[in-house]
């Protein structure tokens, strides 16, 4: 039988789309078509194209060509997330600028793009490394700095050993680098954040907005934790020997009582001030024994405790005892105040300490359960106040707010909220980003970049060994670039010579594609109030806690300066999963990697892209072994053939009244499931429902009524119009053969006839030790259970097998249910 040629479509249509541009967004005012706006994420141009890129544009086409076939105004941008370390250390190993390498992979990526048929509006095209975007970074920066969301501070920061540059705690997984998967260690630098924590409680409150299944739980859940909400208080504890008390954040003021000793962060700046002389040699060597672990060697539990009495006192504000301060790595010094009040009674920590030096352990709630000190084991369940003073008698409930009201009302405390997320580190010391606007003055301080001076523009003369680590950005040694006269008192000055995280780029290019070329503001606000917020964004789960996380905060902030009318900027999200081989992910080491180009030579695009929508939901991840291109392409052969017979042998506009009443019936049976299916993000059932058309057609064509008959260019046309989502280009062609001139792909979708979706019922054979003893009607999909439970419900059933005993009931549904007695 005869097969079309997927190449020669591929190149036809291609043509035919660039020509036509069917998929541009329409600004027209007087276009009247509802406006939709769907955003797969944005690709880093690191090579060629992927089979994970193929796998999340497969499904994000899927919904922006599902939306153009229902004649929506459809924004469906490209763009490239530019800026970033691979091309750098490229330019490192071939003498060259990162923009060569960046450009050339760009252009690549574009052509396999195009190749692969995705419906997009090329006209909005973006690159966050053209100076034409970057200088909005810059913009934003700016507009941060002066609203005090920008400021620079020492800080403990995660230094990358092997990258030499900072990382965000973000960008920091399992204690390595997110990127080389080096050991990260910990250096205090001067660098610039975004004060994101300022944003905490909406990040959090503002999932209202997006929960009930429009973003995955597990996204939120994710971005819950990392925000980590929580309630307590901040207590001031005197210190003898300093005038200004130390404060320590408490989930638990409830047991200030039993308090026994106090704990500083060894690597916190306040240990080494608290440090009395004596003390002093001893603490010395623990903290620098502390330096080289990681942060998780430090927070796990199962290490032995470790700390250092620092020969200093603290004194309890509520009864006035003393209790002695130590420093030990299991408090962190970035998290509250970088120092507790340790309550061995009710806090495992506190206790494996207390039980490690000899420290003392006084219960302070009374919960029945066996004594700390004994067991070992912390009490932290509900319980009556005991050894508390004030607090005596009452339960845990109602203490804290007591304690909190005494301490208030003197003066040495405070119920307060603290978060686990830290400001976002924004400085990284690499070249092939977007410098920091900021010049640094010896008389003015920080001076922000005059707007009219943007895009502070990275040099295009710097190559290779220019752009090596150095542990300080690359930039600092272009000194004609550095070296500027302050805008503010025109004296001697030095620009900043960092570049911003890239995930500063990636925070607000959806706003962006809705005016990409606009030369006077990052975006026009009219036109971000017509499409946005984004309808449906589209892209991996790793970036729960990074782009996703600072998007929505950009997006508030974009809010309060009164530039974006919303405050969520991705209504709904899709997560798809990873497209891995014989069960595990792709790598070199493995050598299990699978080629998208090769997969594509060998089946063509729309068998490759029918492969992963057909291989499961599209949240779950596609094992490459498990699959067949060469399956869909001989499915899609089928469907070729069915088309071509149809188009020979009739006309467009032929009445499918009269028309074989089977085949019509599963015509508009598949319009109706294959809507519903697309619409709940089924794609691959979509796909199934199809493939059973183009079965019922194959019949009708072989057997008496013929390829002549109206039903089957009813149930070809429902073909191409529903494979059109995902097997762009045979849609297209089989269109065409259809005698449609136009494309298949915009505004063509089908609504089922309702009076053709009268549901059928099959007859069910009930037997009982194998004689047919009763008939039931049912559904012709429904389910074994349910089955089971009618046959069982019949009365002729239950006559038969009397006071048997059944051995076992086997169910084929829908036509057949034998009950086993005996
Ligand atoms: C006394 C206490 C008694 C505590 C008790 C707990 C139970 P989350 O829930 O994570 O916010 N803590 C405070 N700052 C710390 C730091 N920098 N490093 C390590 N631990 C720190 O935890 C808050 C609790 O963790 C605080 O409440 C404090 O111990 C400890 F029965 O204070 B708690
Ligand atoms: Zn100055």
């Amino acid at each position: 039988s005869e097969s079309y040629d997927a190449r020669a479509l591929q190149e036809k249509w291609q043509a035919r789309w660039a020509k036509e541009n069917p998929f541009a967004a329409s600004e027209d005012p007087a276009d009247g078509r509802p406006r939709r706006y769907v955003v797969d994420m944005f690709a880093y141009p690191s090579g060629d194209l992927h089979m994970g890129h193929a796998e999340v544009y497969a499904i994000g086409d899927v919904i922006a060509r599902y939306r153009f076939q229902q004649g929506e105004n459809v924004l469906h941008p490209i763009g490239w997330d530019s800026f970033g370390l691979p091309a750098e250390n490229a330019a490192i190993r071939n003498d060259s600028h990162p923009a060569a390498w960046t450009y050339a992979n760009i252009e690549t990526q574009a052509e396999s793009f195009r190749r692969y048929g995705i419906s997009v509006d090329w006209s909005r095209r973006l690159h966050t490394s053209d100076p034409e975007y970057y200088r909005w970074n810059q913009w934003l920066f700016l507009r941060f700095f002066e609203r005090g969301l920008a400021y620079r501070k020492d800080g403990l920061v995660n230094w990358c050993p092997k990258d030499q540059t900072v990382l965000a705690n973000e960008q920091v997984v399992q204690g390595r680098c997110e990127r080389c998967h080096t050991e990260v260690v910990r250096r205090t630098l001067n660098q610039w954040y975004f004060r994101i924590t300022d944003y905490a409680e909406r990040l959090l409150d503002d999932m209202a907005q997006i929960d009930g299944g429009r973003w995955p739980d597990e996204i939120l859940t994710m971005q819950r934790n990392w925000i980590g909400r929580s309630q307590g208080a901040d207590v001031r504890f005197a210190i003898e020997g300093r005038d200004e008390p130390v404060t320590v954040f408490t989930t638990r003021p409830d047991t200030l009582y039993g308090a026994t000793f106090f704990v500083v962060a060894a690597d916190a700046a306040l240990a080494d001030e608290l440090c009395a002389p004596e003390q002093r040699a001893e603490f010395e060597a623990y903290r620098s024994e502390v330096a080289k672990l990681s942060d998780i060697e430090r927070q796990s539990t199962e290490r032995p405790k470790t700390g250092v009495f620092l020969g200093r006192h603290a004194i309890n504000p509520v009864n006035g005892e003393r209790i002695p301060v130590w420093a030990a790595d299991y408090v962190l010094a970035e998290y509250g105040h970088g120092a507790i009040m340790a309550v061995p009674a009710h806090d495992q920590r506190d206790l494996d300490f207390a039980r490690a030096f000899g420290l003392p352990v006084r219960v302070v709630v009374e919960t029945g359960e066996a004594d700390p000190a004994q067991s070992g084991v912390a009490t932290a369940g509900e319980g009556v106040l005991v050894n508390s003073g004030p607090l005596d008698g009452l339960a845990k409930g109602d203490a804290i707010p007591r304690i909190i009201e005494i301490l208030a009302g003197r003066g040495t405390g405070e119920g307060t909220v603290n978060y686990r997320l830290r400001d976002w580190l924004l400085s990284r010391q690499r070249f092939w980003g977007t410098p920091i606007p900021i010049i640094h003055c010896p008389e003015c301080g920080e001076v922000a970049v005059p707007d009219d001076q943007l895009p502070v523009r990275l040099p295009d003369d710097m190559k290779g060994a220019d752009l090596a680590p150095k542990g300080v950005s690359p930039l600092a040694a272009a000194t004609d670039w550095v070296n500027v006269d302050c805008p503010r008192c025109g004296g001697p000055a030095t620009r900043d010579t960092d570049t911003m995280d890239t995930f500063v780029d990636s925070s607000w290019y959806f706003l962006r594609y809705c005016s990409p070329h606009l030369d006077s503001a990052p975006f026009d606000t009219d036109k971000v109030a017509k499409w946005g917020p984004v309808d449906q964004y589209i892209g991996g789960k790793e970036h729960a806690t990074l782009h996703l996380l600072y998007s929505r905060f950009v997006t508030k902030v974009l809010y309060d300066m009164g530039m974006v009318g919303f405050t969520e900027p991705f209504a709904r999200l899709l997560n798809q999963g990873q497209v891995i081989n014989g069960g595990r992910a792709m790598s070199k080491s493995l050598g299990n990697g699978v080629d998208l180009g090769a997969e594509i030579d060998g089946y063509g695009v729309d068998a490759v892209r029918l492969t992963m929508i057909f291989a499961g939901p599209p949240e779950d991840d596609i094992d490459w072994a498990d699959v067949s291109p060469a399956a869909s392409l001989k499915f899609l052969n089928r469907a070729y053939r069915v088309m071509a017979q149809a188009g020979a042998a009739s006309a467009p506009g032929t009445d499918p009244a009269g028309g074989d009443p089977d085949l019509r019936k599963a015509t508009h049976r598949t319009l109706d499931r294959v809507t519903a299916a697309v619409e709940a993000h089924r794609f691959n059932v979509a796909v199934a429902r199809v493939m059973e058309l183009v079965t019922a057609a194959r019949r009708t064509i072989d057997s008496g009524p013929g390829a002549g008959d109206p039903a089957v260019r009813e149930a070809a046309e429902a073909i191409a119009i529903t494979l059109s989502l995902v097997a762009p280009y045979l849609a297209e062609e089989g269109w065409e053969l259809l005698g449609h001139t136009g494309s298949v792909a915009v505004g063509n979708w089908r609504s089922a006839d309702p009076a053709l979706l009268v549901t059928e019922s099959v007859t069910c054979v009930v037997q009982v030790a194998s004689k047919v003893r009763d008939k039931l009607d049912v559904a012709p999909d429904i389910s074994e259970e349910e089955l089971e439970r009618l046959a069982l419900a019949s009365e002729k059933v239950q006559g038969f097998i009397g006071g048997k005993q059944i051995r076992r009931v086997v169910v084929r549904a829908p036509k057949l249910v034998n009950i086993v007695v005996g």
